[in-house]
């Protein structure tokens, strides 16, 4: 009997599916690599249900017989424990992401004299509406708990800045495969300071909150990934209330908020502009009423301590996140605008020797040479990339209308732009 290999890489299971199942199973023995939920976020988006589950509607259908853990979409290390004679697979991988991991799969199956058989991908237009479903991750109060629920799949979360549709959609959809990894961004931050930019004003709690609304909802309307929104200060007490349950309502994940008071800056001029630290006891009654006013289970109220960007010493810093904790805060951002993370390691370590549970949030502006990776073995759960496609995006913008004004003609900038055909089809008709 020939040992037959298929990667399954869906939770929802449709005819097209059975078939391949069926089709592989006149091969011989079928062997399943069920894709881990780590993978499946990194591919496709979370799944709704979990690996174990997975694994037990997998094992349980007619033809299966047997389950293993893929760990990620490289099948090579699978291959190479295995040994499947028969790698089956869609022909629809010929191109596309996952053309690479096909590659790959020829090349390790040469090794040992395996074989892959491609069969036809069924390109039946219920199975696509069926996949399309996943829209339904947009819905408020699906959305609004995915934050939670991939923090406990994954670790750290990468957030990508998002301030409009256009940046919405690029983080939702890039997607990097390297060595056999793909690589997606988990969700969005919709922060202050490039929201206040992209509307030509500065970061100082001046683009009021129902500006700030909209600007989610654009976002919202054509993603599903979680969003945190950057609350500032969260205003006034008594305003910030009203915020928590109009955020809940939309379906945003988390706010993180900040313990300044007074006129806000924006964190990264540090003591260069005159900033108020608020008081511990001020900030917690702030934290505490955010939460006895939240109507969810999933939603989170973040507290941002602003000690060591004010200059004010890890002790304050270290006290204070344990004061905001125990007034009720779900996580614990921490920023810093050394270049060396020495501070954000120190604060760290000393935060998780007595608190292992808490999230710990880290927006690595400055300190940008420490990797995802290490940030997570060292007990972050989140990083943010606060401010990136602004700053990349306002450079590009700047440099064609020079070009633009110095030639007194558009010629010049084209190369600089995309061609007319790909911003035509960039954004497709149908909703999705
Ligand atoms: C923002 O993105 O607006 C932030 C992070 O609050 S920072 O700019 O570093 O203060
Ligand atoms: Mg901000």
């Amino acid at each position: 009997m020939k040992k037959v290999y298929v990667c399954f890489a869906t939770d929802i299971i449709h005819g097209g599916h059975i078939k391949v199942i069926k089709q592989a199973a006149q091969l011989g023995s079928v062997m399943i690599g069920l894709l881990s939920d780590e993978a499946m976020i990194d591919y496709k988006r979370m799944p709704m249900l979990s690996f174990e589950e997975r694994r037990q509607i997998v094992e349980s259908i007619k033809g299966v017989d047997s389950v293993v853990l893929q760990e990620e979409l490289s099948y090579a290390k699978n291959l190479r424990t295995y040994y499947p004679d028969i790698v089956v697979h869609g022909n629809d991988w010929v191109t596309g992401i996952q053309r690479p991991i096909r590659e790959e799969v020829i090349e390790v199956l040469k090794e040992y004299g395996g074989e892959l058989v491609e069969i036809p991908y069924s390109s039946d237009k219920n199975y696509k509406i069926l996949e399309e479903s996943i829209a339904r991750l947009a819905i408020p109060d699906i959305r609004r708990g995915r934050l939670r629920q991939m923090m406990n799949l994954k670790k750290p979360l990468s957030i990508l800045e998002a301030h409009s549709g256009i940046t919405g959609l690029i983080a939702e959809k890039t997607i990097v495969m390297q060595n056999g990894k793909t690589y997606q961004f988990d969700g969005m931050w919709v922060s202050s300071l490039c929201d206040s930019t992209a509307k030509g004003k500065p970061d100082i709690e001046l683009v009021d909150m129902s500006s700030r609304i909209k600007t989610i909802d654009d976002i919202m309307e054509v993603t599903t990934k979680p969003i945190i929104l950057d609350g500032d200060t969260g205003g006034l007490i008594e305003h910030f209330v009203y915020t928590v349950r109009t955020l809940e309502r939309m379906g945003v994940s988390a706010v993180i908020i900040e313990d300044k008071t007074g006129l806000k800056k924006n964190s990264l001029f540090g003591t260069d502009v005159e900033q108020t630290q608020d008081s511990i006891e001020h900030f917690s009654s702030k934290i505490s009423a955010g939460k006895k006013a939240q109507r969810t289970k999933e939603f989170m109220i973040i507290a941002r301590i602003e000690s060591l960007i004010l200059e004010k010493g890890m002790d304050d810093a270290l006290l204070r996140a344990d004061s905001y904790v125990k007034a009720g805060a779900d996580g614990i951002m921490i920023h810093s605008r050394k270049k060396d993370p020495a501070e954000i390691f120190e604060f760290t370590k000393k935060f998780r020797e007595k608190d292992k549970h808490t999230p710990l949030v880290v927006v690595p502006t400055s300190f940008n040479t420490v990797t995802e990776e290490e940030f997570g073995r060292r007990g972050i759960n989140i990083v943010i990339y606060a401010n990136q496609l602004t700053r990349s995006g306002f450079p590009a913008m700047q440099k064609t209308a020079q070009a633009i004004l110095e030639n007194h003609r558009a010629k010049e900038a084209d190369d600089m732009c995309m061609p007319i055909k790909e911003i035509l089809t960039l954004i497709p008709e149908e909703i999705v």
